[in-house]
């Protein structure tokens, strides 16, 4: 380990034990007021840091990496998807990336899940009712949802996520499908009892449920365009905890307004935090504040997988959670 304790400027406020750790092992720099910095606190931090810990609210672009100075040598995201981060110029420049995947698996598998659940069974609408005071009673037709068990469920993006929640879905009665770019192994698709569309489209057509679980790439970029949510049968519900980018959310805003599908579960939104305001009049949106990972427990295993990654590089290991432009 260098004698100097690296300089690590983190750019938002995180969990007290992540940022007392941060104290004792580095020359860490903190946010304690939680305010997004903006560029010009960007360009100071990189100019500056020998290891810069951003979250998504961080716009680390090409054009901010020219103002990294020469002590710049890793960027710690603080979350798992990187979209916010020009990892291909970092790279070039000789500046590790590193994020933290695999400790929020199952907390957004859960939340996706409550999703799933919430519009299906209208819980939102239902909860609501009951604080404006118009339950006046059971009745048997009010606050008739759809239900989930024997549905059919694709998934889109098998990665760890989209596993963890197909295990969840399994246990509910839910038949497994999936997208992806290439199957599960054998092993995992006999678990889940798993079926495999490699079109896209075909998969969409026929589900019940769709839920996303790719990461946001050029290539992911709308992938659920106009044309293929177009595809979704009118009983359809589509859930989001991936990225926003990932579905063209005007398009998804008319088809819900025009009741062409049956609801949406949405965690994430293109413009974060601007959400398209036809989406915000639909009653059976739920939509939720990008708080898929947001556990006490996930976001302290979050940071310490920040400070393993800034340990290993400083004792001159390969971070074990580095990605690398050809991973994306
Ligand atoms: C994180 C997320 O909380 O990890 C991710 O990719 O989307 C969130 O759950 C966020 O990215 C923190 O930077």
């Amino acid at each position: 380990m260098p004698a100097r304790k690296p300089k690590v400027i983190v750019t938002r406020k995180l969990p007290d034990p992540v940022e007392t750790r941060m104290r004792e092992l580095f020359d860490a720099e903190l946010n304690l007021s939680d305010e997004p910095m903006n560029r010009a606190q960007l360009e100071d931090a990189v100019g500056r840091a020998d290891v810069l810990a951003p979250t998504i609210t961080d716009k680390i672009d090409a054009a901010l990496l020219e103002k990294a100075g020469e002590r710049l040598k890793l960027i710690a995201n603080f979350g798992a998807g990187v979209d916010h981060i020009d990892v291909a110029a970092a790279t070039a420049r000789g500046i590790a990336v590193t994020n933290t995947p695999g400790v929020l698996t199952e907390d957004t598998a859960d939340l996706t899940m409550a999703l799933i659940m919430a519009v299906a069974r209208r819980i939102l609408e239902g909860a609501q009712a009951v604080q404006a005071g118009s339950f006046l009673g059971w009745t048997p037709t009010w606050m008739m949802g759809r239900r989930v068990t024997g549905k059919r469920l694709g998934i889109i993006g098998m990665g760890r996520i989209g596993q963890a929640v197909a295990r969840r879905a399994k246990a509910f009665g839910l038949q497994i499908h999936y997208h992806n770019r290439k199957p599960v192994s054998p092993r995992i698709a006999e678990e889940l009892e798993a079926t495999y569309w490699d079109s896209l489209d075909q998969m969409l057509a026929r589900m019940d449920i769709v839920t996303v679980h790719s990461p946001h790439t050029p290539a992911t970029y709308h992938l659920l365009s106009a044309r293929r949510l177009k595809l979704l049968q009118p009983h359809a519900i589509l859930i989001n905890t991936a990225r926003g980018e990932i579905i063209d959310e005007q398009a998804l805003a008319e088809l819900l307004d025009q009741g062409k599908i049956a609801g949406a579960g949405l965690d994430v939104f293109e413009f974060e935090p601007t959400i398209n305001p036809k989406l915000l009049k639909q009653p059976n949106a739920v939509l939720l504040p990008h708080m898929a990972s947001a556990t006490i427990e996930g976001r302290i295993e979050m940071g310490e997988k920040v400070i393993i990654n800034i340990r290993t590089w400083m004792d001159g290991h390969k971070p074990p959670d580095r990605v690398l432009p050809q991973m994306l």
